[in-house]
């Protein structure tokens, strides 16, 4: 990596690492656990067509503690790089938490979804609620009862916004990903489209992931304190 090139598009994929210090659990945590669901047990279509109250229950109870969390520096430090860095900055996030926004980001991709907001089945309308979503919920579009699924990608549903990620990644000349284990694919896989195309790569996480041998740099350390040095650094390096 070389410390004196201007980045021109600065592309961020965040997990569910930038969230721990605001208090939320990542997924692959020391007991392989996520609120105490194996991740697939929820998080499938089959799981939600075989048992759809089940799931809907699972996150409307994730709802409040998600509303009720604060950014913390990692977040902060984004918002900063994207006022302060003369680069298009976008953040591409798996997180179904809106942190970002809370931290005033802009230019925020969720393509895993979002834990706020319900698709319906039979029109496709997006439901904006932080309230509970169930399995009377009414679309307030096409009035059909029943049809509402929490907007969250499942394991084998396509993700959204991979359109304008796939455009992203290939202008991308400084690729940062934060918090997040690598296993889940194609995120898992935007590090070697970007490298591909000759960006930079650096990787914060607290140990070494499954794709580490692809980036350029790792910073282990909790992103709360690591990521905010970097954006430090790299805006210094403006005045040199
Ligand atoms: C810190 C920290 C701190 C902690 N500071 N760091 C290619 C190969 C193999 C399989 C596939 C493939 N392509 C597709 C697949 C199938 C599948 C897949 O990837 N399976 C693998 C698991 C094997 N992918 C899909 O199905 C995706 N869809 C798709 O590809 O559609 C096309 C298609 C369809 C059909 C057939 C084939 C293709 C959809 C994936 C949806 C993922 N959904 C979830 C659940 C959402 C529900 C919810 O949010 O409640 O998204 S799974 C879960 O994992 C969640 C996360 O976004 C995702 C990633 O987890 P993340 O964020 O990385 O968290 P962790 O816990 O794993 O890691 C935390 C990291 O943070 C660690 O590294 C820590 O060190 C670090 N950390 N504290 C810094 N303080």
């Amino acid at each position: 990596m070389d410390n004196t090139r201007l980045y021109k598009n600065i592309v961020i994929l965040t997990g569910a690492g930038i969230s721990a210090e605001s208090g939320l659990s990542t997924f692959r945590g020391a007991n392989g656990l996520w609120n105490n669901r194996r991740v697939e047990d929820v998080a499938t279509v089959e799981a939600f067509e075989r048992n759809p109250e089940f799931v809907h229950d699972f996150y409307n109870t994730l709802k409040p503690e998600i509303l009720k969390a604060h950014p913390n520096p990692a977040h902060f430090a984004l918002t900063r790089l994207q006022k302060e860095y003369p680069a298009e900055v976008s953040v591409i996030t798996q997180n179904v938490d809106t942190l970002h926004e809370k931290a005033g980001s802009q230019n925020v991709y969720h393509i895993h979804g979002q834990i706020n907001q319900a698709v319906c089945l039979n029109c496709g309308h997006i439901l904006e609620s932080w309230n509970d979503v169930t399995t009377e919920t009414v679309c307030p579009s096409c009035g059909i009862a029943g049809m509402m699924k929490p907007n969250i990608v499942f394991f084998g549903e396509n993700l959204l916004y991979m359109d304008k990620v796939e455009q992203l990644l290939r202008c991308c000349d400084l690729f940062l990903s934060v918090g997040t284990s690598g296993v889940v694919y194609p995120a898992a896989g935007f590090v070697q489209t970007v490298k591909y195309y000759g960006a930079d790569a650096v990787e914060f996480t607290l140990e070494p992931t499954a794709n580490n041998y692809l980036f350029d740099r790792h910073i282990y350390g909790p992103a709360g304190k690591t990521l905010p040095q970097f954006v430090d650094e790299l805006i210094s390096s403006l005045r040199k």
